[in-house]
């Protein structure tokens, strides 16, 4: 398995929005599926994105059941994934993309490993996590999924507030209108600080200014164009964002 090879085709899958069979990287190991997410973020960076922010995934049931994997991965989030709240994303670039509802924190200090993540928090919005996995069918291993930076794709954030009791908080999401998932922030992994410990655990150290998307509420739903999709969260308010109808020929 050559690192700087599988970001490459990883890289160019999703450049050319191109699905690769699962199954095909050679990776075992989640200690080189992160090495290879790293240089496919370093691939990125050298183009000129901006590294956001982290973002955690499988924290919920519901994801792992739906994926099939069971273990807490973690990837990067940069500039050029981000939407605006009520804006829209082109996804003539994406390949199957699918949306979550999540919770996104801001940190307003560095949070280290073991730190007290409510300390470092600054604020807390709704959000939107667009993935699109660069596997065919979204079918990966946890090693392949971890290479592929998560599956990341898009995210959009809603309002910022001051971080209150985020234990158990109702989640919807909503397609055109029409309920798509209901959830709780209870469903990731117990209560959203949890998740936030566990960024710090992983990343090592997280500096101020950081945006973390804790992972998905509720199972993700596939987003096809010209859909208008929100995402609430009891408390928090809204987030929204359309994706573009496409070329017509
Ligand atoms: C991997 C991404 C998981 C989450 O919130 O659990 C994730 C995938 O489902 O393809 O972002
Ligand atoms: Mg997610």
């Amino acid at each position: 398995m050559n690192v700087q090879a599988v970001a490459e085709r990883l890289d160019d899958a999703a450049r050319e929005a191109r699905a690769l069979p699962g199954g095909t990287t050679g990776l075992t190991t989640t200690d080189e599926a992160y090495a290879v997410q790293q240089a496919l973020v370093a691939r990125k960076v050298a183009r000129g994105e901006r590294i956001t922010g982290f973002k955690l995934g499988f924290t919920s049931v519901a994801k792992m059941r739906q994926m099939g994997v069971s273990d807490l991965i973690h990837g990067r989030i940069t500039d050029r994934m981000e939407v605006a709240d009520g804006g829209s994303l082109d996804t003539t670039r994406l390949i199957h993309p699918r949306v979550e509802p999540e919770v996104a924190f801001l940190l307003g200090d560095v949070l280290r490993p073991g730190g007290d993540p409510s300390a470092a928090v600054a604020a807390v919005a709704p959000a939107l996590e667009v993935i699109d996995s660069r596997y065919d069918g979204f079918r990966f291993s946890l090693p392949e999924v971890i290479a592929d930076n998560t599956s990341a794709a898009g995210y959009a954030l809603g309002p910022w507030s001051a971080p209150g009791d985020l234990g158990n908080l109702g989640v919807l999401l909503e397609l055109d209108g029409r309920l798509a998932q209901t959830g709780s922030t209870a469903a990731i992994l117990g209560h959203p600080l949890r998740a936030l410990a566990a960024a710090a655990r992983l990343a090592g150290e997280l500096p101020a200014g950081t945006v973390i998307l804790a992972g998905a509420a509720t199972a993700a739903v596939p987003l096809p164009p010209g859909t208008h999709v929100r995402a609430t969260v009891a408390g928090l308010g809204t987030v929204a964002l359309t994706t573009d109808k496409g070329v017509t020929a």
